[in-house]
């Protein structure tokens, strides 16, 4: 897999000036206005498709899966593209999908994928193909009888497929239609992707699998390697794996290259470098060379969360001398090292990236400008914006930090990353990043929660955003990311809304529990205990349910400790809700009983703890300062 990480704005900009078509919105800087007949919302054009594409429209006529299907496929077409639109068809019905060199006739379905017969069909269709559209841009089209599509790139046809599927009818459903459809679409910025970048337990191996099929699924390109408690990327950095590591990681690699995410491999040698030292350049590049070996093409040497005013060798006091700026020239000297004797010597390998020690901001010191002026220019800087966990993100901001690193910005996000509070899982939207942020950066890249399935709803709504900043809406991408979660059954997206409505809260999202947060204050205004009633027993039950009917196995094991005490913490509040109406209703005794019950059962709702790393049980919160404090109104308020 080639990728070209340049956002080719300028031939984009040439293509938009002559399409025909409606609802194309041109990226930021090309000043064309964006016509949003399919961007700003999930239009019934875009489908179900996600991330949101850039452009959408309704084409005449529809397809109809035929019980045998024929796929036309291009000399190149991306394998992985093919082998997904093959799947894709047999889901949607067809019960035999045959390869063949052209389409049969006779009424069936032919799917054209890639080369001159889908670029024609494109065209005949009356949309126009992948000519001056970036890297990883792709075309589709749905009319009578037939399906294109085609890929700026192998990538990019891989993505199309991704759309297809999405677009196409599910065989439970039979005699399946897709409405005619054009989609052209292309993404916001470059690297769009996660970086396991997180303190506490790493994630599984299977979990590692699981999540880069959710990436490619979302039009992820990126997985970062970066466990910070995966000693043999730190403290044993120098350390050679074992054999059976190395076949995990293998393993990861090659799932990666099958779903087009990029695997960066980041070693982190900061706690112990010397960076003068020979001998500490060649541990470094021999321990890339063994990942190079298993097929990683993507590096990093990240250098965060370590000391740089203190020395590891007093070889680097008498080479660099004191402060920032002789640590930024430290820095620059190995990582240009690394840059030109491993990633130069390297074809095939993409461009080195790091995580300067000044990760947090765009101040100007001494450290910065020595990794400006010194760091080789093709190196990528990874930034979290401005603060460490940064509740906005603006273009003006990205714009200093390229200018005082002096380097292309990948954002090291620190969304949904839960290791600085353990006691919560961070279940609201990726929210507050300005819109042109992605077409001023290299990438962005999330560091998720400790629970990776759990990190699914955020992820969604952050490839959403990387995909189409444009377009995106937080809520929106919310609600979509839950009922994609969820499922069709209309119990499970209750449930799972309400669960997701309890752990909201972040820096980003800084309401708690907005939709109970509203049904207790419409209750406070208005009094229907009824209505509030239903709201409390739909979070009292969604455990139960999310247990018994979410596919997702992994959510459910990620969310133990917070789906009990949800639970809890909904017979709680039902129980200060019928306190408030015993008083009311002047039935003392009920009330009397209520009182004395519901401090028992805050005690359990508060008793449910997460056990991290070293063993340290931490107790869990959901839906805080809003449900307990209802809880507390009851009772103060109807103290007897
Ligand atoms: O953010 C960076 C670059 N480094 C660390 C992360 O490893 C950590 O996960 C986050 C959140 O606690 N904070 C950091 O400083």
């Amino acid at each position: 897999m080639h990728r070209t990480r340049t956002a080719a704005a300028t031939t984009l900009a040439m293509a938009l000036a002559v399409l025909p078509l409606t609802g194309m919105a041109g990226p930021p800087g090309t000043g064309r206005s964006a016509d949003r007949e399919s961007t700003g919302d999930r239009t019934a054009a875009a489908g179900a498709i996600t991330p949101v594409p850039q452009s959408a429209h309704r084409l005449p006529g529809r397809a109809v899966i035929t019980p045998t299907t024929t796929v036309v496929a291009g000399p190149k077409a991306d394998t992985a593209a093919l082998e997904l639109v093959e799947r894709s068809l047999q889901a949607a019905g067809a019960d035999r999908v045959v390869r063949a060199g052209r389409a049969p006739g006779g009424g069936q379905l032919t799917v054209y994928v890639d080369g001159p017969d889908a670029v024609r069909t494109l065209r005949d269709l009356g949309t126009q193909g992948t000519d001056g559209l970036p890297a990883e841009g792709y075309a589709l089209a749905v009319g009578a009888g037939r399906i294109a599509l085609a890929g700026k790139d192998a990538t990019g046809t891989y993505y199309a497929a991704q759309s297809l599927r999405q677009l196409l009818p599910h065989r439970d459903h039979p005699g399946g239609q897709v409405p005619g459809t054009a989609v052209r679409d292309w993404p916001a910025t470059p690297l769009r992707g996660v970086i396991e970048g997180f303190y506490g337990t790493p994630w599984s191996h299977r979990a590692r699998l699981d999540q880069l099929d959710f990436y490619g699924a979302h039009k992820m390109n990126t997985y970062v390697y970066s466990p910070k408690d995966d000693a043999y990327l730190r403290e044993k950095w120098r350390d050679p794996y074992p054999a059976d590591r190395l076949a995990q990681l293998k393993e990861l690699v090659d799932r990666a290259r099958a779903r087009h995410v990029d695997f960066t491999y980041a070693l982190s040698p900061g706690l112990s470098v010397c960076y003068s030292s020979d001998a500490d350049l060649k541990a470094l590049t021999a321990k890339f060379q063994t990942l190079w070996d298993i097929g990683v093409r993507d590096f990093a040497v990240p250098l965060d969360d370590i000391s740089y005013t203190h020395w590891n060798c007093p070889a680097d006091q008498e080479k660099f001398g004191t402060g920032g700026g002789a640590a930024g020239a430290a820095q620059a000297h190995l990582l240009n090292r690394v840059n030109q004797d491993f990633i130069a010597r390297h074809p095939g390998a993409r461009p080195l990236e790091t995580v300067p020690t000044e990760y947090y901001d765009v101040k100007p010191t001494p450290y910065k400008k020595a990794l400006a002026t010194q760091l080789d220019k093709d190196v990528v800087v990874e930034w979290t914006g401005v603060g460490v966990i940064a509740p906005t993100m603006t273009v003006t901001q990205a714009e200093q930090a390229r200018e005082v690193f002096g380097h292309p910005i990948l954002t090291w996000d620190n969304y949904p990353v839960n290791d600085y509070v353990t006691s919560r899982l961070l279940l609201g939207p990726f929210n507050g990043r300005e819109k042109g942020l992605p077409g001023k950066l290299a990438g962005i890249t999330a560091n998720p929660m400790i629970q990776p399935a759990a990190s699914k709803i955020a992820l969604y709504t952050v490839a959403d955003y990387a995909w189409n900043d444009q377009a995106y809406d937080a809520r929106t991408s919310w609600g979509a990311a839950l009922n994609e979660l969820a499922g069709p059954d209309a119990g499970t997206r209750r449930a799972l809304r309400a669960f997701a409505d309890a752990s909201y809260a972040s820096s980003l999202n800084p309401r708690q529990a907005p939709e109970l947060a509203a049904a207790l204050d419409r209750f406070r205004e208005d009094g229907n205990a009824g209505r509030l009633d239903a709201v409390l027993r739909t979070l009292r039950d969604a455990p139960s349910v999310l247990r018994a009917r979410l596919a997702d196995r992994g959510f459910v094991d990620d969310s133990g400790p917070w789906l009990d005490a949800t639970h809890a913490w909904g017979i709680a509040g039902r129980s200060a809700l019928a306190l408030i109406e015993a008083t009311k209703a002047g039935d003392e005794t009920r009330a009397k009983e209520l009182r004395e019950r519901i401090p028992e059962q805050v005690k359990t709702a508060k008793s449910f703890v997460y056990v991290d790393l070293k063993g340290k049980r931490v107790p869990v919160v959901v839906a805080d300062k809003v449900l307990d404090a209802f809880v507390d109104e009851a009772l103060a308020g109807h103290a007897g």
